[in-house]
């Protein structure tokens, strides 16, 4: 019963090079993975790095219309080093920086009136997070700030 089965195998392998190949790549990939996590797990140089980030933010301006932008810059700090800080706008990540300083524009969509409350989340190497405070930025409708209908002058046009 063995024989066949192992020559099976073979001829499985012989007739699908490229899948060998493919999960050669596979393994090589996992491995790759296994030892990143290993070098977090470890503290990313830095052992017993268990203190977390803190990150304040500022959000300007602090009213804007639909089609505006947002300026969000936070300002992190670490006893080891922070190694990103992310921005949310309520659950919803909006966008991240890496270097200093930590800054993102963000454009408010049509649609997108309303309040949002942005924050900003610190990282370090060793994977401690810490939170900013949240910033709540107005952005009223776009109809609001333009393209209302001018009624005077509109009776103006029609009396003459
Ligand atoms: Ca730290």
């Amino acid at each position: 019963m063995k024989a066949p089965m192992n020559r099976g195998q073979t001829d499985f392998r012989t007739a699908l090079p490229a899948s060998g190949a493919r999960s050669g790549a596979m393994r090589w990939a996992i491995a790759g993975a296994l030892l990143l996590l290993s070098a977090c797990g470890g503290g990313g140089g830095t052992p017993g790095d268990t203190e977390a980030p803190t990150v304040a933010l500022s959000a300007a301006p602090g009213t804007v219309a639909e089609g505006g932008s947002v300026t969000l810059t936070a300002t992190a700090t670490d006893n080891v080093g922070v190694s990103k800080v992310i921005f949310k706008d309520g659950a919803v990540v909006v966008g991240e920086d890496t270097a200093l300083p930590y800054t993102l524009s963000v454009t408010l969509a049509a649609g997108s009136s309303g309040v949002h409350t942005y924050t900003a989340q610190a990282f370090d190497a060793a994977g401690n997070t810490g939170v900013s405070a949240g910033q709540a930025v107005t952005v009223t409708p776009a109809a609001a700030q333009a393209g209302v209908w001018d009624t005077s002058t509109w009776d103006n046009a029609q009396f003459q």
